[in-house]
């Protein structure tokens, strides 16, 4: 019967693992880091999204009011750049405030929605270049609270998000049209800039992104934008990245401050060979546009969005596709359909696509591959069939491991698939017909990696 002293000290123990993981569900379920001084290693706070592979970008703001028109003309150019691109003058821009009502707007029904396209995080522009803020700040009058429906769209979407699993991230641009302190002035910006001080404009961003790093739970990612007007040092950059780190101790940042941090953000394109050794992520429009544009319907097909979150994943990539509401809080029906479209397929075949790796192989003629390690020493490898061949064979060229197991991944039969080998390739004996006709799915398990 072991002593009272040992049982007392086992109990403490035991206590103690108890008080600790009562902590951590604390912490994970509200957001609240109890352990905000503990920073996370890259590797540790990049396994979630390594493995999420696709995330829906949100671009939303006064910029859908005038949705690409001013003065009753299209003005070139994406929406969210409107003021800009018309060369809009402050005291002309900034009374869209009074009109901003999206009333028709619900975070639940955007993150069911988000759920539904296999999207397994948001990030949304809390403050485009316009220097419009979707949030409660406490620091300028420009912002949701200052019109009609001074609501925190902010806390909406982000207590949607936490309430179905989804990982929330801010957008926020450094550059600024509106802040008095914001340096330089645009050549269509006449207010007078002699008492401008971008310090006390970097203060400002600074005690935002505090608000935003501290009233809305568990914040995912920071994605800087719009920093190229000044070198990182000018922005503290290394100061705001650290306070970010210290309010959300496992947050994901990008490049976009001047300094690499996180990962990289190719825009509107897919690196030919992906960018080896780093993280990246893809972020594209599915238009032309990130801010609505009533006039632009020049929408890219759902066949080729879901190729092209294969094609970011066969190299190692995210997807940030986006999606731009309307002045009423409503996200594109096109959009919609897209996106429920990229969901069916995801619901099908997204192993093929969550939790993979870049493909082993250089190129493939008729399509892209991905790639999981098994537990067994095996390898699964997603060979994605864009191009289905006439004649039922399709040739891997250079796979040299043995093959255990071949199927078609949407096959509920799980029939086999015959193989053959051919020299240092392997042919397939697929069906007549692919299952899918956008993109149709093999998997072979081999031996090794
Ligand atoms: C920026 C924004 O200006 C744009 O409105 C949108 O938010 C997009 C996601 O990010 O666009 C850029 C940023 C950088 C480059 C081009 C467009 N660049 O470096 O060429």
């Amino acid at each position: 019967m072991p002593s009272l002293k040992i049982m007392a000290s086992v109990l403490m123990v035991v206590d103690m693992r108890k008080l600790f993981i009562i902590i951590l569900m604390i912490s994970q379920l509200t957001g609240l880091s109890a352990y905000s001084g503990i920073h996370t290693t890259h590797d540790a706070r990049m396994a979630w999204w390594r493995k999420a592979r696709f995330g829906m970008f949100i671009h939303w703001g006064l910029y859908a009011i005038p949705a690409g028109e001013w003065r009753g003309k299209i003005i070139p150019g994406v929406g969210e750049w409107i003021m800009a691109h018309a060369q809009i003058p402050v005291d002309q821009y900034e009374p869209l405030k009074k009109k901003f009502n999206p009333v028709n707007f619900n975070a639940e029904r955007w993150v069911k929605l988000a759920k539904q396209a296999g999207v397994k995080y948001i990030v949304i522009t809390t403050k485009h270049h316009d220097g419009f803020c979707l949030f409660d700040s406490k620091y300028t009058d420009y912002d949701i609270m200052s019109t009609p429906f001074k609501r925190d769209i902010m806390k909406e979407l982000s207590d949607a998000c936490h309430r179905n699993g989804i990982k929330i991230g801010w957008y926020y641009s450094i550059m600024d049209w509106h802040h008095p302190d914001y340096l330089p002035r645009h050549k269509w910006d006449k207010r007078p800039a002699d008492n401008a001080s971008y310090d006390r404009y970097i203060k400002y961003v600074k005690n935002q992104l505090t608000g935003l790093l501290t009233n809305y739970g568990k914040i995912s990612i920071l994605w800087f934008d719009g920093g190229w007007e000044h070198k990182a040092s000018e922005h503290h950059a290394a100061e705001i990245i650290a306070l970010a780190r210290k309010l959300q101790s496992d947050i994901i940042i990008n490049d976009r401050l001047g300094i690499p941090e996180d990962f990289g953000t190719p825009e509107q394109e897919i690196p030919a060979t992906g960018i080896p050794g780093r993280d990246w992520e893809t972020c594209m429009t599915m238009n032309d546009t990130w801010g609505y544009k009533k006039s632009d319907n020049n929408w890219k097909s759902s066949q080729d969005l879901i190729r092209k979150l294969i094609e970011i994943a066969s190299k190692g990539g995210n997807y940030l596709l986006n999606v731009g509401p309307t002045a009423l809080g409503e996200i594109p029906e096109p959009s919609v359909e897209r996106l429920k479209a990229i969901g069916h397929w995801l619901k099908i075949n997204g192993e093929s696509i969550y939790g993979t790796k870049a493909s082993p192989f250089p190129k493939l003629p008729w399509g892209r591959c991905t790639q999981k390690e098994l537990y067994s020493g095996k390898t699964r490898l997603y060979f994605h069939v864009f191009r289905w061949p006439e004649d039922g064979k399709l040739v891997v060229p250079g796979l040299k491991n043995r093959v255990k197991s071949t199927y078609l991944l949407g096959d509920p039969k799980r029939k086999k698939l015959r193989i053959t080998r051919k020299k240092e390739s392997i042919v397939i004996n697929v069906p007549p017909q692919p299952l899918d006709k956008a993109v149709t799915v093999v998997e072979v398990d081999i031996v090794g990696g």
